[in-house]
C-alpha cells in the first residue's frame, strides 16, 4: 500500500510501500475524470509512467496546478505489464489551510490565523517555518516562491473566499 497524505492545499505527499519491484504511480480523481497522469520522480506530472523502486521514489511531493483544494485524488501503483499493486486516496485540505495544531502538523481542515502566520513565516524565511510546497499556494501553477500574492490567498482561503482557479480539467 502506498501512504498518501494531503501536503497542503496545493500539495500531495506520496510515499510507495517497499517493494523491490520498480512501479509507477498514477494519478487520477473521481472529481476530475480527465485526470489520469504519471508521477514523475521530480514530483512532475507525465502521459508515460515513470518506473522506480520505492527506495528510488521515496517521498514524493506533488505540488502543481492539478493539485487543488477539497479534492480527492487516487494514486494507484502500478507495475511494469499494468499490474496494480496498490492504491490510495488523498482528500487536500480546504482553500488556505496550511498546517495543522501543533509543530510540523500537517493541515486539518481548518483555515484559521495559525494557517495565515504559518504563511507569513515562509515569507519570512522563519526557521520553523513549514516547507515551501506547504506556504507556495498561488498561484494556479504554483511558481517556487511565497510572497505576498500567498499570504493573500491564505486570507482568502480564511474568509472562505473559493478557490479561484480552474481545476486540472480546462
Ligand atoms: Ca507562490
Amino acid at each position: 500500500m502506498s501512504q498518501s497524505s494531503g501536503e497542503g492545499c496545493r500539495a500531495l505527499g506520496v510515499t510507495p510501500a517497499p517493494t523491490d519491484e520498480p512501479l509507477a504511480l498514477r494519478l487520477t480523481s473521481q472529481d476530475f475524470p480527465c485526470l489520469d497522469q504519471f508521477l514523475a520522480a521530480d514530483g512532475g506530472l507525465t502521459d508515460s509512467p515513470v518506473f522506480l523502486t520505492s527506495d528510488e521514489w521515496g517521498l514524493v511531493i506533488v505540488a502543481n496546478e492539478q493539485i487543488i483544494p477539497s479534492t480527492r485524488y487516487a494514486v494507484t501503483a502500478e507495475l511494469a505489464g499494468g499490474a496494480v499493486s496498490a492504491q490510495s486516496w488523498i482528500t487536500t485540505p480546504p482553500w488556505g489551510d496550511v498546517i495543522g495544531n501543533g509543530p510540523g502538523a500537517l493541515p486539518d481542515g481548518n483555515v484559521n490565523f495559525s494557517d495565515i502566520g504559518a504563511v507569513v513565516n515562509c515569507f519570512k524565511e522563519v526557521l520553523t517555518a513549514p516547507p515551501l510546497h506547504r506556504c507556495d499556494i498561488w498561484p494556479a501553477a504554483p511558481d517556487g516562491l511565497v510572497n505576498f500574492s500567498d499570504i493573500g490567498a491564505s486570507v482568502e482561503g480564511f474568509k472562505s473566499i473559493p478557490y479561484p482557479y480552474a481545476g486540472p480539467c480546462p
